[in-house]
């Protein structure tokens, strides 16, 4: 065996030990002896004693030795004999770690994907600690796994590249190391990763990145590419001398369309362009170019931030000088829309607000589900009025937030919502949105949402198409029309961050946008993780070209609370 099979063997053992549920500390020697063995720069094979080596002790280096001599080690035969083998694929879904599928293995009889795909829904969110929302990626990802549809939702997408980009960034050889590809552009879902670094000795870390140790399987190997599948998932990456690392960025940013227009441009102005970098037109000599911002000054542009990037007008308007002034993360002063433990929410009032002040928000509108939406715990008009006192009393106890008492209330069928008007006049803030009764005919469901707008409580449309990304279509609804609506009666549309929402969708973000429309981004966040969400919703309007003064959470306190005072 190599240091490569060695230190994969020795993973899996930590992940089988995980699995059964071993001591953390007994877990931690078995990782730490893979890395180890990873990165140490000859044949383990040859070292006389592993136990030089560092973070490996007595037991590791039996086993070590046992595996560089082609020996089964007995830890590793009692694991397998133990625990079914499928289990660590089941480690590879969304938010199961080996703990997890120990969990899933031990209290609901799982032994593979498969057998997850099958659980009956509720099942997952019976156990302690698991909620409805994560119960369904799961399952949507055990259903749709492997399958070459499947595309990553954006937070999965973001923290499987951060994992790699650590390694990648800690190896001695990287100088520099980005994200490229769909991610950087930061579109809805993600197809596969693609990773570029910058580097004066690519072949060693090119070799470094196919022998670590989350790599599932190496597709193509070479001195300044490699492919890997990881998790399920494609992962490229790209290694070129820190003076091309521009146009290499550049270039697998993509779009492919706007690589495409951007290069016909160049045409125009006698200059081929490539990953490698640009040239005379015919001269066939590419010089790199370093940085991307040096790439766009060569074609006389000003710098097209990576989320523009989809050839539609960004690169006429760079010409003309009117590129947006995008909104960014630090823009959002609050959360309009969030859930807590009243509804279906896991957090409380007080662990979502403080969670908000950690993210810096002026104000948070806690926004549960109204009566009639009996599966997400919605409130009665009592348990209503009795939240209300609560949160204006969590809001007296806390200096740092503004606390605000709102409802998600259900659209009714015909419109009508699912609180009386006196009863939503006590409210700071309404988002109304539609939960049930999806198959009606366009007309009937515009009609429906239209009336709903034109209720002078309700300051926002939630999620206004009803969408769950790789899971549901859209309803059949008018958006135009209700984006008309929103401007002639000064409702807001929600841009629901959630990763399987976000919703509204871009297109319709920047249709809505440039008909004067207001958007509030916000997270539907159902517990304190997903309000970090918020950066999702962000890069979603900044695909759709949206400035600060579009969107009402980026109002500051003062005269967010004057909007509200103010009515539609
Ligand atoms: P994905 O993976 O489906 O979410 O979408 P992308 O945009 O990441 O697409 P991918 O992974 O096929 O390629 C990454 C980037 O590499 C792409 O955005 C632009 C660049 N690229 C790939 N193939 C071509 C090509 O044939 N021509 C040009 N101009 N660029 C390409
Ligand atoms: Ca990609
Ligand atoms: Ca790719
Ligand atoms: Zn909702």
């Amino acid at each position: 065996m190599d240091n490569r099979e060695i230190a994969r063997t020795l993973q899996t053992i930590a992940t089988l030990m995980e699995i059964r549920g071993d001591d953390h500390y007994r877990v931690l020697a078995y990782q730490r002896a893979a890395e180890s063995v990873a990165s140490l720069g000859h044949p383990v094979a040859e070292v006389e004693d592993p136990r030089e080596l560092p973070h490996v002790g007595e037991t590791t280096a039996g086993v070590i030795r046992d595996l560089a001599q082609g020996r089964t080690p007995g830890i590793l035969s009692e694991l397998v004999e133990e625990v079914p083998a499928g289990l660590v694929e089941v480690t590879n879904l969304p938010n199961v770690g080996p703990r997890t599928a120990g969990r899933l293995w031990r209290e609901l009889g799982v032994e593979s994907v498969a057998d997850v795909a099958n659980l009956k829904e509720g099942a997952i969110a019976s156990l302690k600690g698991f909620g409805k929302k994560s119960e369904e990626r799961i399952l949507r990802a055990a259903r749709t796994y492997g399958s070459t549809e499947r595309r990553m939702l954006l937070d999965e997408a973001t923290s499987l590249a951060a994992r790699m980009l650590d390694f990648i960034r800690s190896h001695p050889a990287c100088e520099r190391a980005e994200v490229a590809g769909s991610l950087r552009r930061q579109k809805e879902t993600i197809g596969d990763l693609d990773l570029v670094a910058a580097s004066t000795d690519q072949e060693s870390l090119a070799d470094a990145f196919a022998a670590a140790s989350f790599v599932d399987e190496v597709l193509a190997h070479g001195p300044t590419k490699v492919s890997v599948r990881c998790a399920g998932t494609e992962v490229d990456l790209r290694i070129v001398e820190p003076e091309a690392f521009g146009s290499l960025l550049h270039h697998f940013t993509g779009s492919k369309a706007h690589n495409v227009a951007l290069r016909e441009r160049a045409v125009r102005m006698g200059l081929n362009i490539s990953e490698y970098g640009i040239a005379k037109a015919g001269s066939g000599h590419y010089e790199p170019v370093a940085t991307e911002e040096e790439l766009y000054r060569r074609l006389d542009l000003p710098y097209i931030p990576p989320e523009l990037r989809e050839d539609t007008g960004e690169i006429e308007a760079a010409e003309e000088g009117r590129l947006p002034q995008l909104i960014e993360p630090a823009d959002i002063r609050g959360d309009l829309h969030v859930h807590t433990d009243y509804s279906d929410g896991r957090g409380t009032i007080e662990s979502m607000a403080e969670a908000a002040i950690e993210l810096g928000h002026e104000y948070l509108v806690f926004c549960d589900h109204s009566k009639s939406l009996r599966v997400a715990n919605g409130l009665s008009p009592e348990r209503l009025v009795r939240k209300i006192e609560a949160v204006r009393a969590a809001d007296a106890r806390y200096d740092e937030i503004h606390l605000l008492c709102g409802a998600e209330v259900d659209i009714l069928k015909d419109g009508t919502l699912d609180y009386e008007d006196g009863l939503l006049a006590e409210l700071d803030l309404v988002v109304a949105s539609v939960h049930t009764a999806f198959n009606m005919p366009e007309r009937e469901m515009t009609d429906r949402i239209v009336r709903a707008m034109n209720n002078p409580y309700v300051r926002v449309l939630g999620h206004p198409t009803g969408r769950l990304l790789n899971r549901r279509e859209p309803y059949a609804v008018d958006v135009s029309r209700l984006i008309a609506e929103a401007v002639s009666t000064g409702t807001a549309l929600e841009l629901d961050c959630y990763v399987d929402r976000l919703d509204l969708s871009v297109p319709y973000v920047r249709e809505a946008v440039e008909a004067g429309a207001k958007i509030s981004i916000d997270t539907d966040a159902h517990d304190e993780g997903a309000l970090s969400f918020m950066r999702f919703g962000v890069s979603q309007a900044r695909r759709a070209w949206v400035g600060k003064a579009s969107v009402v959470n980026c109002l500051p306190w003062t005269k967010f609370e004057r909007y509200l005072k103010r009515g539609k």
